[in-house]
């Protein structure tokens, strides 16, 4: 089986680590969880970090068949957009993003905001199959650190969004609107079933207490011994205390009110306003 290339891109300012995966034979590629710079305090936005992504695809000769996003993300702005202009890609996310819009569409307010994933290209249910290149790849619908949670198997490869993170860390928060930690259980089991020898991509690392170096890249066989919240011997019982204990104690991402309402827009911002300026909105007391 070929194995797909994996280049990774870590942004420090969200601690998110974006994909191009590409199949060396046929030079098609997909980018996974691209980010769009976003500055809080200025609110500026900036395509430095997708412009890295687009200048290696163009560099290695990559055509771009997909945009993916593991799922509609809390701590960054999606850069698919921007991408999207610049090498083209079909946008896809997991099917159950429409529960995550009906969620937000209330706390947002934002009325004309249609709550059927269309704004993505393509909707991934679980077990789908696509290729990338002549690289079969497919889903595992992951839920439980949010509902529309997935996991793309490509060759060799998964990249596993915010399921697990390095055996040094740990697992996902499951505070969030839909979040579960008997869901997230279930779906780390499924990853943990696929072969030892598959690689398994973060979408973030935090480092560990000790750690120097950030670090992404671990496999389901040193994930499935290692793992310091989920190994082969915590159970589901033990694994839903820890992880709720954990979550009382964790506070909002940075991030968390920006990056929701573009995010559940497959990236999009807001329309400008008469005087030319887009407008984020901040709900006071609800979140
Ligand atoms: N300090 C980070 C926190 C980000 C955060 O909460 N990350 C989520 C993923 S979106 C998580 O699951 N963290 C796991 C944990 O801290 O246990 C920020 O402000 O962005
Ligand atoms: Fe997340």
């Amino acid at each position: 089986m070929t194995q797909a290339n994996v280049k990774a891109f870590f942004d420090e300012a969200t601690f998110t680590v974006s994909y191009v995966v590409s199949d060396p034979v046929s030079g098609r590629a997909a980018i996974i969880d691209p980010v769009l710079d976003y500055d809080p305090n200025s609110g500026r936005t900036s395509t430095t970090s997708a412009d890295q992504l687009i200048a290696y695809v163009n560099d290695a000769n990559l055509s771009v068949a997909w945009i993916l996003e593991t799922h509609v993300h809390a701590d960054h702005l999606s850069a698919a957009p921007a991408i999207k202009e610049g090498v083209g890609g079909q946008t896809a996310i997991g099917a159950h993003v429409t529960s995550v819009q009906n969620t937000f569409k209330g706390i947002f307010n934002i009325s004309d905001l249609a709550v059927d994933g269309s704004q993505f290209d393509h909707l991934f249910d679980d077990g789908e199959t696509f290729k990338v290149g002549n690289i079969d790849a497919r889903i595992i619908a992951t839920p439980g650190h949010t509902p529309a949670c997935v996991t793309y198997v490509i060759g060799d490869a998964a990249f596993v969004g915010d399921t697990l993170f390095m055996p040094d860390f740990g697992t996902a928060r499951t505070d969030f609107p839909g979040g579960s930690a008997a869901q997230l259980y279930g779906s780390i089991r499924k990853i943990l079933a696929l072969p030892g020898a598959t690689r398994l991509f973060m979408c973030h690392d935090y480092k560990a207490p000790g750690r120097e170096d950030y670090a992404w890249e671990t496999s389901v066989a040193e994930q499935s011994k290692n793992n310091i919240h989920i190994n082969e011997s915590v159970t589901e019982e033990d694994f839903i205390a820890l992880r709720e204990g954990r979550d009382g104690k964790l506070g909002m991402p940075k991030l968390l009110l920006p990056a929701i309402q573009i995010n559940i827009r497959a990236g999009a911002l807001p329309d400008a306003e008469d005087n030319g300026i887009r407008y984020l909105k901040i709900p006071l007391d609800a979140v």
